[in-house]
């Protein structure tokens, strides 16, 4: 039987994060909705306390940790805690506070994983949060995107991280056309030797994907985007990636305890062994 991916339920205690921003920036309704992501299944929840949404300006390092540091702490006894973050003074802070893993958003942070002895997840962006939708382009942005993180996991390796993520950044320096050209390539990433997270939850290109499907030419809001964002998750694990990062925990994890039941849906036969990547 396979085992489905872990689910990462997002925690962002920002004023401005494009779907969930300014609904938990007080102390007792952000905890308060990590247990429930917990008691929906969360394998981890990801606690950020900086917007990483297009546009979004940078906040101080001091302002970045008082939002997240508490919260680390009051969850870490209850769950594995991810700090989503590209600055390495709250990666450390927030590992003191019993984070186990690093979402990095800049891919940069290893020597703090390294030194603290956890994990660290490195994602894919081009540029940054403020300029990054400037025309992005590739040539090809499967194999760029995939180059380049394999290139940072295997610095970060090197370095003594034994837990070792990729993530390809989904809607990070990236057309609508590039995040559906690199969920179709999810197979090849997930070939490059290293577990692999993806995170599409209720972002923009599902909206306008909705809308082109539908004929409506209406963009559904943030927090209306669950079908697109389950589908993803469940065509993501069939890909063989080993988390998907969701805001709708509950819906993704049913969704995916279905979905590990199914016959395949692809042309192929089997399913894909997660310790060993390959098809069987
Ligand atoms: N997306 C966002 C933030 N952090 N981290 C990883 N590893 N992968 C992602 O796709 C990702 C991320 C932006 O979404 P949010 O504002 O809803 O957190």
């Amino acid at each position: 039987m396979p085992v489905r991916p872990m689910v990462m339920g997002i925690l962002n205690v920002t004023p401005d994060s494009f779907s969930d921003g300014g609904r938990f920036v007080d102390h007792g309704v952000a905890v308060a909705h990590g247990l429930r992501l917990v008691a929906e299944g969360a394998d981890i929840v990801d606690v950020g306390g900086e917007s990483t949404r297009p546009g979004a300006d940078p906040v101080d390092a001091a302002t970045e940790r008082a939002r997240v540091v508490p919260i680390v702490r009051a969850l870490a006894p209850h769950v594995r805690v991810s700090v989503d973050t590209a600055k390495a003074s709250v990666a450390e802070s927030a590992m003191e506070a019993g984070a186990t893993l690093i979402n990095d958003v800049s891919a940069s942070l290893y020597a703090v994983a390294a030194n603290g002895g956890i994990g660290w997840i490195a994602m894919h962006m081009r540029g940054e949060p403020r300029t990054m939708q400037d025309r992005p382009t590739y040539i090809d942005v499967v194999g760029e995107v995939a180059d380049h993180l394999v290139a940072c996991a295997g610095s970060a390796t090197a370095a003594g991280v034994r837990e070792v993520w990729i993530d390809p950044g989904i809607g990070f320096g990236k057309t609508s056309r590039h995040n559906w050209q690199l969920l179709a390539g999810l197979d090849e990433l997930c070939d490059r030797g290293f577990p692999v997270a993806v995170g599409t939850s209720r972002k923009r290109f599902l909206g306008s994907s909705a809308a082109a499907a539908d004929g409506t030419d209406h963009e559904p809001p943030t927090d209306d985007r669950l079908e697109g964002s389950v589908a993803t998750a469940v065509y993501a694990a069939r890909c063989g990636v080993a988390m998907v990062r969701v805001h709708d925990v509950a819906a993704t994890v049913a969704a995916l305890s279905v979905a590990e039941h199914a016959q395949p849906l692809t042309t192929r036969v089997g399913i894909k062994d997660r310790e060993t990547n390959r098809w069987q």
